[in-house]
């Protein structure tokens, strides 16, 4: 049995952290148990220094467009699990899909993600042409950088969606606990999914991995996905607090606090200080932004157009048609916390391969 760490320990692990020492496991699994107020706001503060150092003050802003919510798989946590009548179910067209992205580009987002259930109509059908042909579209009409989030495809789809302009490939893990994962994931193939990752970085796409909190795991396999995710070396990793959602085998299982989804994130920072690290506006809308900001994220995710009937994940209607999914109504939180939004030509700068440090240093030179 470990014994719980002391206050002192904490600190000089932090300590070792911002100044680029890897962490281990242990010390990792105490940093993610953390839940005294004052060891937690040393934490923050430690994330947010890394932060500066790597990327500045500014934040990126990414549109997200869930433009088909059919899906044939049974994750034990999703609303758009197959069979869930509870879930809105449509198929955007094609039309609909460039022009939630233009609307987007246009409010100022970095990016679009453009994210799929594991849609029969194109997975069991192999009709993957119409995803890339609507990737190829949003970046010649659009020209906004393009992720996918379609699920687990194979080597040469990466390749056709690469091919067609699409810059990153998201698909997380949730869980890198194998038995955790088979509750979570039933009928998916553990290797399948962390290969599709692999590939894609091969083929030279950007890729983001993430975890669930809150789904049963203990802090020990939190840290080894920690671990995990490090060293397969993806560009964007992010941590999602679970969200109980109707109709599903989870509904029950209580929401992990937002201190909780902090202390993760934070943690995530210090041992993957030069990623790119979501707030999510899918779990708390707004509300939580400034919380997941203080805790060292720097990329602000799930910007909707509002009224484009476009759904969130997790929170499929939260803030949405009220506008506050929107570029004005995140950058309204980044002030007062010393942030600013991005120039496009830094994000792309960092997409292709400028050294974040070179930002950091420019955002310092400008005060
Ligand atoms: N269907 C594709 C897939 O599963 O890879 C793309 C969808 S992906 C955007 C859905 C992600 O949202 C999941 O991987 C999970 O991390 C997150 N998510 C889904 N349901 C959630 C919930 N109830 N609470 C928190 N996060 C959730
Ligand atoms: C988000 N709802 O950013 C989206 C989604 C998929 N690549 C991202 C989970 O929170
Ligand atoms: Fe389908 Fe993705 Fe939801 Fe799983 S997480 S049920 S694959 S939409």
């Amino acid at each position: 049995m470990r014994r719980p760490a002391d206050s002192r320990s904490v600190r000089r692990s932090i300590e070792r952290a911002v100044d680029g020492s890897p962490l281990h496991l242990d010390e990792i699994e105490t940093l993610l148990e953390l839940d005294d107020a004052a060891d937690a706001a040393y934490l923050f503060e430690a994330a947010q220094t890394v932060r500066q150092r790597w990327f500045g003050r500014t934040i990126f802003l990414y549109g997200f467009v869930y433009f088909s919510t059919y899906c044939r798989n049974h994750c034990t946590f999703c609303f758009y699990r197959e069979g869930n009548r509870e879930s809105p179910r449509y198929r955007k067209t094609e039309d609909e899909v460039v022009r939630a992205a233009r609307d987007l580009a246009e409010s100022g987002v970095h990016l679009v993600d453009l994210t799929m259930g594991e849609d029969p109509e194109i997975h069991d059908e192999e009709q993957f042409e119409r995803l890339i042909g609507l990737v190829r579209r949003v970046r010649r009409e659009v020209d906004v950088p393009v992720m996918v989030s379609p699920g687990v495809v194979g080597r040469d789809v990466l390749r056709d969606l690469r091919d067609a302009g699409a810059d990153w490939y998201a698909c997380y893990q949730e869980t890198h606990d194998r038995a955790l994962y088979r509750r979570l994931r039933p009928g998916q193939d553990y290797d399948r999914r962390q290969a599709s990752r692999s590939e894609a970085l091969a083929l030279g796409l950007h890729a983001e991995d993430g975890i669930l909190l809150g789904v049963g795991e203990s802090a020990r396999q939190r840290a080894r996905s920690l671990m995990t995710m490090r060293a397969q070396g993806v560009q964007q990793v992010r941590v999602m607090g679970f969200v109980p959602q109707k109709g599903t085998p989870l509904a029950d299982l209580p929401q992990p606090s937002l201190l909780a989804e902090m202390v993760t994130l934070a943690t995530m920072r210090l041992v993957m200080p030069d990623r790119l690290i979501p707030a999510s506006l899918d779990i708390d809308g707004l509300r939580g932004l400034e919380a997941r900001l203080r805790a060292g994220a720097n990329v602000v995710t799930s910007i909707i157009p509002p009224d484009s009937g476009l759904a969130g994940v997790s929170q499929s209607t939260l803030d949405i048609d009220q506008g506050y999914r929107t570029v004005a109504g995140v950058e309204r939180h980044l002030a007062p916390l010393g942030l600013k939004t991005a120039g496009r030509a830094e994000f792309r700068a960092w997409l292709a391969g400028a050294d974040p440090r070179h930002l950091a240093r420019r955002a310092n030179d400008r005060g």
